[in-house]
């Protein structure tokens, strides 16, 4: 069984490779990491990157309500609309969080075995397809995050470069909402 590997392990910083064929052995890969983003509940992982359980492959998997979607080699081939401020947390970084800036919509190019619509995931498909399509909200953030994992980038660098701040859960207020206190990260 494979875990989800945390900061500071180096192989979150390894170089990946594209899928050449969907075989056997990437359907395997795309099972566990399935398994394993089902797992992570509360929080509920909704992204989750091969490189972050060690294989050096380009491979990720976005969760879209109840649906977990692979996304092969995914390429952003443009980015469009405005660059807007989202908060973000890792599974390989637990407890920390951050705003980070990043373009509301990306045009990405990948393998799937779902089909898309303007509303998002629409139905299964027997074969993996390739596909360009243009993705905006919450998935076009997600999949940035991910991307970025599939080059050795983590979040936290983001939060660096862009100098903001990093955040951890203090606790609960009376009505259960997280309440968040600024954390100084030796990095
Ligand atoms: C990436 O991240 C993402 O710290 C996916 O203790 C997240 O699923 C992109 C998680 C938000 C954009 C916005 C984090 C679970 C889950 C934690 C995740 C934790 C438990 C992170
Ligand atoms: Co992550």
């Amino acid at each position: 069984m494979l875990k989800i590997l945390t900061l500071p392990n180096p192989k979150l910083r390894q170089k990946t490779k594209k899928v050449l064929k969907v075989d056997k052995r990437i359907e395997r890969i795309i099972k566990e990491m399935k398994m394993i983003l089902e797992k992570s509940e509360s929080p509920k992982g909704i992204g989750l990157a091969a490189p972050q359980l060690g294989i050096p492959l380009r491979i990720i998997l976005v969760r879209f309500g109840k649906t977990i979607v692979p996304f092969i080699n995914p390429e952003i081939t443009a980015v469009d609309g405005e660059i807007i401020e989202g908060f973000e947390g890792c599974l390989s970084v637990p407890g920390i969080y951050g705003y980070i800036k990043r373009p509301a919509i990306i045009h990405l190019k990948f393998l799937s075995n779902y089909r898309f619509d303007e509303k998002g995931v629409s139905s299964h498909t027997t074969y993996y397809i390739l596909h360009t399509t243009p993705l905006g909200s919450l998935s076009a953030r997600v999949i940035q995050h991910e991307v970025d994992h599939l080059n050795g980038i983590l979040f936290v660098d983001r939060i660096l470069e862009q100098k903001s701040k990093f955040y951890k859960i203090i606790g609960k207020d009376k009505d259960g909402k997280e309440v968040f206190e600024e954390v100084k990260l030796n990095l």
